[in-house]
């Protein structure tokens, strides 16, 4: 009884747990206790992604059981005192054949999909709108926006005692190990294309619900791209193991409306923490609004 109680209590708590990062959820996107799945898409690719994680688990749990089933069947089956004179066959083509076209068959509803999500990672559907370069350093990144009269900042870890003075003292919002000085601002539903380099070792710029994973290599450029669908502060993190303080280079990138962007960048070019400020104040003064009217 005692246990059971206890069990209601745990499974209380995880149900309060759930709701809670449910609700927060609508405006950031980041990891959670216990989670066993994707965090949600935020673009088509995301989505395409899990769509295919989900299918390859079909066949996963198909081939376990069928596999399991078939131990089960001979230990129980051909034990020595249910079977005692063994068969000696050593030879059957029918289950020769089976055994080995099954395996094709699956393999190829495997791979005709695979491959299909490989080739649209790398095959942008449209002109990008807007670059944006990203520079991984030991221990942290470097951002370029290829625009009229670039802008470059750096972005890296927020520091516990730069909470206060950042605006920035809401954990659920800005989490400890992932939220950053500066985010990487982008509008929402507008092609982007990353270009992915370092200056030092090789780093990895990847955002989950966006989809993207690409290594930065020194000396070398790689291209990724994505379109978020959902305004919103997602999280990501370095995810290339870069030396002592790999934990501690998060990503953060900030969607929001084209013309809320607009203003940012125009302000942020001779005033970055000021148009950081701004937009902040803008963006959770709307989550309020918004959590004030469900
Ligand atoms: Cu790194």
């Amino acid at each position: 009884m005692r246990n059971f109680l206890a069990n209601a209590k745990f499974l209380a708590s995880a149900g309060a747990a759930i709701a809670f990062f449910a609700s927060t959820s609508a405006h950031a996107d980041q990891p959670v206790n216990w989670e066993t799945g994707f965090q949600a898409p935020a673009t088509d690719m995301m989505r395409q992604i899990e769509w295919f994680g989900n299918y390859t688990f079909v066949y996963i749990v198909i081939i376990t059981l069928l596999v399991l089933f078939l131990l089960a069947y001979c230990i129980v089956r051909f034990r020595a005192s249910a079977n005692p004179v063994p068969s000696k066959t050593s030879h059957n083509t029918l289950i020769e054949v089976i055994w080995t076209v099954g395996p094709v068959v699956v393999l190829l509803l495997i791979a005709i999909p695979s491959f299909q999500l490989l080739t649209a990672q790398y095959t942008p559907p449209e002109e990008a709108k807007l670059t944006v370069k990203a520079t991984g350093n030991q221990w942290n990144w470097d951002y370029e926006y290829q625009t009229d009269n670039t802008l470059t900042f750096n972005s890296a870890i927020l520091q516990d005692g730069d909470r206060a003075k950042a605006g920035k003292e809401d954990r659920k919002v800005y989490p400890r190990l992932l939220a950053v000085d500066n985010e990487l601002v982008v509008p929402v539903n507008t092609m982007t294309r990353v270009l992915v380099t370092a200056t030092d070792v090789i780093h990895s710029f990847a955002m989950p619900s966006f989809g993207i994973k690409i290594d930065a290599v020194p000396g070398r450029t790689n291209e990724t791209w994505f379109k978020a669908e959902k305004e919103g502060l997602y999280y990501g993190q370095c995810s290339q193991l870069c030396g002592k303080d790999h934990a501690f280079m998060p990503i953060a990138i900030r969607v929001v409306s084209d013309a809320q962007f607009k203003t940012w960048l125009a302000a942020a070019k001779t005033d970055l923490p000021g148009a950081n400020k701004t937009l902040m104040a803008e963006v959770d003064g709307q989550n309020k609004v918004a959590a004030a009217g469900n």
